[in-house]
C-alpha cells in the first residue's frame, strides 16, 4: 500500500477498513506505516507513506485485484491524467498470492518488481519475513537483506 498525495495516513487506514470489509476476507497482518523516498517517480515527487497487509481471502487473485482497484477509485484515485508513477492518493498492489505464479495482462504474480524495492520488502518482511518467494526461492527477509547489501554497495 502506498500514498503520496493528500491525507496519506488516512487513505491507508481507510483502505485497510475497506479490505477488511471485502467478502470472505480477513486481515491477518498489518505492517507499520513508514515514510519513504519516492523511487522511479517524477522528479520532485512527494514522499510516500507505505505499508503492507496480509489477507486471508476466499476471493481469487483476479477478484482480489479488481476489488483493490475498486477501493482505489472509491478512495478518490483518479488514474486519468496521472503521469506514470505520479503522485497518487492510494496505490494498492498485489504482491503475492500464496505460491501462485501468473503472467497475464493486468495480473502478474508475484509482483515483478517487488524484489527491487525496499519500500515493498521492508513492510512486507515485518509481516511475512519467512514467506518464500515462489520464483526466486528465497524468503522475503532474505530478499530484503540482499537488496540492502546491493543498495549499500551500489550494485543495484
Ligand atoms: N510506488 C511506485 C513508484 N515509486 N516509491 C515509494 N517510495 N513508494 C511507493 O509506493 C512507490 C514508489 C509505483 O507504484
Ligand atoms: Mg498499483
Ligand atoms: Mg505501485
Amino acid at each position: 500500500m502506498g500514498s503520496n498525495k493528500g491525507r496519506r495516513q488516512a487513505a491507508l487506514r481507510r483502505a485497510l477498513e475497506r479490505m477488511a470489509g471485502l467478502p470472505g476476507t480477513r486481515i491477518v497482518g498489518v505492517a507499520d506505516f513508514r515514510e519513504t523516498d519516492p523511487v522511479a517517480a517524477p522528479a520532485g515527487s512527494p514522499k510516500f507513506i507505505n505499508g503492507a497487509v496480509a489477507l486471508e481471502t476466499e476471493l481469487g487473485p483476479r477478484e482480489l485485484l479488481e476489488a483493490l482497484l475498486r477501493i482505489e477509485s472509491e478512495l478518490g484515485r483518479d488514474r486519468s491524467g496521472e503521469p506514470k508513477n505520479g503522485p497518487r492518493t492510494i496505490d494498492l498492489d498485489l504482491l503475492l498470492y500464496g505460491d501462485l505464479v501468473v503472467h497475464e495482462p493486468g495480473l502478474e504474480l508475484p509482483h515483478p518488481r517487488m524484489q527491487e524495492r525496499e519500500f515493498v520488502l521492508g513492510p512486507l518482511a515485518q509481516i511475512a519475513g519467512e514467506v518464500r518467494h515462489p520464483v526466486l526461492q528465497a524468503t522475503i527477509s532474505e530478499l530484503l537483506g540482499r537488496l540492502q547489501v546491493a543498495l549499500r554497495t551500489g550494485v543495484a
